[in-house]
């Protein structure tokens, strides 16, 4: 080989700083086409990712390849979210050249951070459903699971929220318009998809009735690919993202009848499948393209998953010995319509045959109990786009209700009730029902969730198949939720017991002792307070509002959510306003109420207590009486990049979703693991969170899931006692609804007052609001308290390390998936 070119690629290579630098510059002036004293801060985040993205590709070519020469068993996670956030800080942390990188960029007379700030977020998701799919991805590959995910390539994520006029106003998030130095997009791996048209009934060839799908739209689905670096940079996995294509017949059909501008406009309509992610996290809005573009990538998917098989098989026997399909909640759960449609229409697998197969290949995680997250397809829509599909399903159905113990017991009302079809009104698709019995295991993502699903949603199926229903408490990545975002702590933990920790979050617990250690709390002290300087320097950034750095920062920052309840948290804040003000000679806790969060652009009510924090906050915030004892800030446009720079600032943690209605929460997780303390209802992975702080390190308040379901169930509940009977709450209500914080418009918020009166106040707001102002004010006295502060958010700190992410993702790999860690090997290293 040339000398030139072999010298290159070592240097592509090279993790040194020398190598990185020739490497950069090459970079900008080759592939970005700038010269240094051109380039902006964007042209120097394309020109870095690049030069990281090819010291990753050789090791991602040996783990794929590892993987092919071992026929190594792969899970699949299909999710139709897959919440990122920026991937340069996280590359460069798990392939361990942060420190060479940013020397590197010194010479040329740059700041790492600087170029990191260029990036935009991968925002293909809407909250924590999606988030938890990223932080898998994560612990995949850094346990060396043979991982991989599936979704869409969106070309616009989760839209920009702005606030005007104190109102929520949506834009367009436009994170490819300059390119994404990440993907590469693989033309070559393309597969049509098919929707409407009809079903022809035939014989084959040995004289059986069968089935084709005719006369359907086709469409393609082209893949690109995302190198997933695990932590060490052993292990690279794929995360598979699928674009919509026109198919070219398609164009030239028209193109012949002179018909160009309608084919071009044609070609536009069907590439709108992977246009935009649906913004409405835990509601189902039933409209016909998302139906389209649940199918869309799952088909795509399934295709890819059985080319792959089929390398190294000839029949599907083995299938569930070489795949494991993971569904992200029922937005792929058609793919077990799909798989057997595949392996029965097209390869001939005969009908017991191809549904034993799938039930062994798919699972399902359940991620809410909402009644309206629950995916029903109207029966009409789903015969009109997926005709054979419905068939099938009918099929599946007809099969099931006649072996079912119901039947046989004569119970009707159970039977309709395990149905994939609810005949109620419209007749729709249970597609919760589905993947239940499509699956092998189905779980939950938190100890009370499961518990929940097995009483409600799921208990006549529980009943038919008493072992199916599993629990996998969810987690997060230690990598990015510590390492990365909080650089203060993490260095101190790793000062204290080593940098273990990264990889086996367990070992944090070893920080436990340090809680006496009056040194330790001093410095853990300092780490929290570089944390809420640079949070409160973002949030005078962002909202012209200057906090207190020593104030106590409480924070609630998720997507905006009647059952989230953060019209809890601010009557809350009102409340506290008025004390302040009636009693301005105290020496108050200064306190900081931090909100952060998106409505879906259709939820009015959201949208409408989003204005009342906004109101509330002008009011507070410019009200010389409180002496700055109060501020109170909601940030715009939430996202993983905004939660990197509050989760390490936070002191209390709210997560006060009425109980029985957070799934499991993960938030939660990133404050207390980051040192904040938890105020919280006995919800979701709080229940978990308190068992392994320990009781006393956390503050739990309100009605339990068990009191709440009783509360409702007794009809005896009236919200307008419970205001008559606490004075500081009717007066906090008493003020919104005499317009003190919208003088413009005094009756703006009747439809919240109506929801707490009238309404009956679903989400018990008022029923859990005078124990939450009592745990709010036991969080405030012990803030006055810094030694004891400091020494139980220590305690939250070390007693977090079982909610890794890494501890969720291998009880899902040898309790669902049975798969298990292959180590890549890499030949090109012992070469050079
Ligand atoms: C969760 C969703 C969700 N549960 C429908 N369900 C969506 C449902 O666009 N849609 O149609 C989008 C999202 N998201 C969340 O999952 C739970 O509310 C959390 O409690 C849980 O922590 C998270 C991860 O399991």
């Amino acid at each position: 080989m040339d000398a030139r070119y072999k010298s290159r690629e070592i240097e592509r290579r090279s993790l040194d700083v020398d190598g990185l630098k020739r490497s950069f510059l090459e970079w900008l002036v080759y592939s970005v086409g700038k010269d240094a004293r051109a380039a902006t801060r964007r042209d120097w985040f394309h020109t870095v990712a690049l030069a990281v993205r090819d010291r990753l590709v050789d090791r991602w070519m040996d783990t794929t390849r590892t993987y092919y020469q071992q026929d190594a068993k792969r899970v699949y996670y299909l999710s139709l979210e897959f919440l990122i956030g920026r991937l340069l800080t996280n590359s460069l942390a798990n392939l361990g050249i942060t420190d060479q990188c940013r020397q590197a960029l010194d010479r040329i007379g740059l700041n790492l951070d600087d170029v990191v700030e260029a990036e935009p977020d991968a925002a293909l998701g809407n909250g924590g459903l999606g988030r938890l799919a990223a932080c898998f991805l994560d612990s995949m590959a850094s346990e060396a699971l043979p991982g991989y995910g599936y979704g869409i390539r969106y070309e616009f994520g989760l839209f920009e929220q702005r606030f005007e006029h104190g109102w929520q106003v949506e834009y367009p998030e436009q994170w490819l318009q300059f390119g994404n130095p990440w993907e590469f997009p693989r033309p070559e791996v393309l597969y049509p998809v098919q929707f409407y048209g009809r079903v022809e009934e035939f014989r084959d060839s040995v004289g059986e009735r069968a089935y084709r799908w005719v006369d359907a739209e086709r469409v393609l689905a082209m893949a690109y690919d995302t190198p997933v670096v695990g932590y060490g940079g052993d292990t690279i996995n794929t995360l598979r993202l699928w674009s919509a294509r026109a198919t070219r017949d398609f164009n030239f059909g028209h193109f012949n009848d002179g018909a160009y501008m309608k084919a071009v406009e044609q070609k536009v309509l069907t590439e709108n499948l992977s246009r935009v992610l649906y913004p409405n996290d835990a509601t189902e809005g039933g409209k016909e393209l998302r139906l389209k573009q649940e199918y869309f990538f799952t088909s795509a998917s399934l295709q890819d998953i059985l080319r792959r098989y089929l390398q190294h098989h000839s029949n599907f026997d083995s299938l569930p010995d070489k795949a494991a399909i993971q569904l992200n909640d029922t937005h792929p759960a058609i793919g077990i319509a799909e798989l057997m449609r595949l392996l029965v229409d097209q390869h001939g697998v005969t009908w017991d045959k191809a549904w034993d197969i799938t039930r062994a290949t798919f699972s399902y995680t359940n991620h809410t109990l909402l009644p309206e997250a629950l995916e029903a397809w109207p029966v009409r829509m789903m015969e009109r786009v997926l005709p054979r599909h419905m068939q099938i399903i009918y099929e599946i159905n007809a099969k099931f209700l006649n072996r079912s113990k119901a039947r046989a017991a004569g119970d009707n009302g159970r039977l309709s009730r395990l149905s994939l079809i609810d005949e109620r009104g419209d007749r729709r698709v249970r597609m919760g029902n589905l993947a239940f019995l499509g699956s092998h295991k189905v779980n939950g993502v938190s100890a009370l969730h499961t518990e929940l699903m097995k009483q409600t949603v799921f208990a006549d199926f529980h009943a038919e198949f008493p072992e199916r229903i599993n629990n996998k408490t969810n987690g997060i990545t230690p990598r990015r939720w510590l390492h990365q975002a909080n650089q203060p702590l993490a260095a101190l933990i790793t000062s204290r017991i080593g940098n273990g920790w990264i990889k086996d979050l367990s070992q944090i617990s070893a920080l436990a002792e340090k809680a006496d250690d009056l040194v330790f709390r001093e410095e853990f002290r300092r780490a929290k307070r570089k944390n809420k300087k640079r949070l409160a320097a973002y949030i005078a950034r962002q909202t012209g509002v200057d906090v207190q750095v020593d104030s106590l920062f409480d924070v609630q920052v998720k997507r905006m959510h009647e059952y989230k309840r953060q019209l809890l948290n601010i009557l809350q804040a009102i409340a506290l306003y008025n004390e302040m003000r009636d009693n301005p000679t105290v020496s108050w806790v200064p306190v900081t109420k931090i909100f952060a969060g998106k409505a879906a652009p259709s939820y009015h009510m959201a949208k409408l207590i989003i204005k009342l924090i906004n109101d509330v906050a002008k009011v507070v915030n410019h009200d010389p009486s409180v002496h700055d004892n109060l501020k109170i800030v909601l940030l715009p446009n939430y996202n993983v990049t905004a939660a990197e720079i509050i989760m390490p600032a936070a002191d209390l943690s709210e997560q006060i979703s009425t109980a029985g209605m957070e799934a499991s929460g993960t938030g939660n997780m990133k404050l207390a693991l980051n040192g904040a303390l938890t105020i919280g209802t006995l919800d979701g992975a709080n229940v978990e969170i308190r068992e392994h702080v320990g009781d006393d390190n956390i503050f739990i308040f309100g009605l339990t899931a068990e009191e709440v379901n009783d509360l409702r169930a007794s009809g005896g509940f009236n919200p307008r006692d419970v205001i008559a009977s606490n004075p500081s709450l009717k007066r906090a209500l008493d003020m919104i609804s005499t317009g003190v914080f919208s003088p413009d418009d005094p009756h703006r918020y009747h439809p919240i007052l109506q929801a707490l009166t009238d309404g009956g106040d679903h989400f018990l707001v008022t029923a859990d609001f005078s124990d939450y102002c009592q745990a709010q004010q036991a969080a405030m006295d012990l803030y006055r308290d810094q030694e004891e502060w400091t020494r139980k958010a220590i305690l939250n700190t070390a007693n977090m390390g079982w909610f890794s992410s890494d501890r969720t993702i291998m009880e899902y790999a040898t309790e669902i998936w049975d798969v298990h860690p292959v180590k890549p090997e890499h030949p090109a290293e012992t070469e050079t």
